[in-house]
């Protein structure tokens, strides 16, 4: 079954219900599927099909949604570039993409269309659905994940697999059409798009979409909403322990479920907010190419630290770095094989053969499993930081530094935060004089903010191994 067909099955029968709230407006899911429609003839009429590529630079709005349903009604692969990259991230998407068409804000200077000039065209479009017959194993988007050689790579996410995950968060969260789902997280990356988006639709609920995330008026806006229904990132529950006591319990009478993933959420954080919200965050792991994988149970214990147990139809095992499974309570690298996993990387063979061992995709998570099966997550293989939700691979930034003449050697390694779970720091050898001040400007102009080292460092040399490599952990200490 295609995404189409499984969301029809959500939309038939509830045409008149409220669906989403976004910007003061309420749109139907009958509203949600014409409009959808519309889009879809429009992208029809401006020579899209089936196997084409749409990338779209959005933050959360309407046609996001619209762009995204409309691809999935056509097989056109939809492929969100996360909204805080800047010129030279994007000029890789969009080379390494190959699209036909990309839609962005009209702030955005060159020939792409503008969300403003695709809403109005779609408008005068009809509201009949174009029929493409589609296989489940269709691919349905492309997100771009940062791999470890700093380049990033185009996972290709099928129909099967976000249907799968969408099917598996449903049962094992109890979601049902009576959920009110609360959205600040951005609809570019899997965790808006594939737990967000998908439960949605599928489960028939009501969403308030929000442009972003912001703190300041995060409380308010719970308050006004009142969801039943949360998925978050560690740094928005962190952000959200500055409730004030009787707005929390208010949030937290309302609320069913609140449920964090994207990165590790502390387990005082976890304290803190059972302590304030009266709920138990629920845990879970996922990855882009994965979508969900292990969960702390809906009934049972949410085990603090831990993230649980395997979701239905994935296997999970642990190897060493000999490829022997480990026992319980041994530390290894996790593999995983189900409905979930991702078809490859885009136009990267290599890339794809090297992710996969005897059929199992190879997460670079280090994780042990507890006698009683929950999965508890030990870091990475790679040195991945995770700042606010966000990936960041040391290894780009490092060779952006190295870029600037002034830079002969760059280091840069994950810091922790209280509020980021981690922030990027990067130490430099310089030659001549360069102004660090000037070196943090020019990253800015060019990485997304939260690439960009909150610190930097001049160092005299970087601390190396015989064979020439660095090492990090004997880098000086960074203080704010
Ligand atoms: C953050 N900023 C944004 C947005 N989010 N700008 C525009 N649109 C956004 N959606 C920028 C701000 O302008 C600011 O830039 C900086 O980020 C920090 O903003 P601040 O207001 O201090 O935000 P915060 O309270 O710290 O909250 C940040 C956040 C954000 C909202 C939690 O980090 C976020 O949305 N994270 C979610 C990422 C996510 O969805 N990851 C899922 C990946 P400046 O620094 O220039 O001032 S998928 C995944 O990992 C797997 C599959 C999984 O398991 O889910
Ligand atoms: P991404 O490449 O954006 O899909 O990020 C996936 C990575 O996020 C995983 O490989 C994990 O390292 C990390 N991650 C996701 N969920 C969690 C979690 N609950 N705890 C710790 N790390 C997590």
């Amino acid at each position: 079954m295609n995404l189409t067909q499984l969301f029809d099955l959500s939309f038939k029968g509830r045409q008149d219900k409220p669906a989403l709230e976004f910007e003061e407006h309420v749109h139907t899911f009958g509203d949600i599927d014409r409009r959808s429609n519309r889009m879809a003839q429009f992208l029809l009429s401006r020579g899209l099909a089936q196997g084409d590529r749409l990338c779209v630079y959005l933050p959360n709005c309407l046609e996001m949604i619209e762009l995204y349903l409309a691809s999935v009604r056509l097989g056109v692969i939809f492929v969100p570039i996360n909204i805080l990259y800047r010129e030279r991230e994007i000029t890789h998407i969009l080379s390494d993409a190959d699209p036909k068409a990309v839609v962005a804000d009209d702030t955005m200077p060159g020939t792409f269309w503008s969300r403003q000039e695709v809403a109005r065209e779609a408008a005068r479009m009809p509201a009949e659905r174009p029929l493409v017959p589609l296989d489940g194993d269709a691919p349905a988007a492309i997100v771009y994940t940062s791999g470890t050689t700093g380049v990033s790579k185009g996972a290709i996410l099928t129909h099967n697999n976000f249907a799968a995950n969408a099917l598996n968060l449903l049962t094992s969260w109890r979601i049902t059409e009576n959920d009110r789902l609360w959205m600040p997280l951005p609809l570019f990356h899997v965790h808006g798009l594939g737990n967000g988006l998908h439960c949605w639709l599928i489960g028939g609920l009501c969403m308030r979409l929000l442009g972003r995330f912001e703190h300041q008026t995060a409380a308010a806006e719970l308050l006004d909403f009142r969801p039943t229904l949360f998925f978050g990132v560690p740094t928005v529950y962190v952000r959200l322990l500055e409730t004030p006591q009787d707005q929390a319990r208010q949030i937290g009478v309302r609320m069913r479920l609140f449920v964090s993933g994207s990165a590790p959420l502390p387990a005082q954080v976890l304290e803190d907010f059972r302590r304030l919200f009266g709920h138990t965050i629920l845990e879970r792991y996922g990855m882009t190419e994965t979508l969900m994988n292990i969960s702390n149970p809906y009934e049972g214990e949410r085990r603090p630290g831990a993230v649980g147990l395997p979701l239905p139809g994935v296997s999970v095992r642990i190897l060493d770095s000999e490829g022997q499974p480990v026992a319980d309570g041994e530390t290894g690298e996790l593999h995983l094989r189900g409905p979930n996993v991702f078809a490859g990387y885009w136009r990267r063979e290599q890339a794809t053969r090297d992710a996969f061992l005897d059929g199992w995709f190879r997460t670079g998570d280090l994780g042990v499993r507890s006698p009683d099966g929950y999965y508890t997550l030990a870091g990475r293989k790679s040195d991945l930081i995770i700042s606010g939700g966000f990936n960041v691979y040391p290894r780009e930034i490092e060779e952006f530094l190295l870029e600037q003449p002034e830079v002969a050697e760059a280091a840069v390694v994950g810091v922790p935060d209280r509020l980021k779970g981690e922030i990027p720091v990067a130490y430099v050898v310089t030659r001549g004089t360069l102004d660090l001040a000037v070196l943090e400007a020019r990253c800015r102009l060019k990485l997304a903010s939260f690439k960009v080292p909150k610190g930097f460092v001049s160092v005299e040399k970087l601390p190396r191994t015989a064979l020439g490599k660095v090492q990090k952990h004997l880098l000086p200490r960074w203080e704010a």
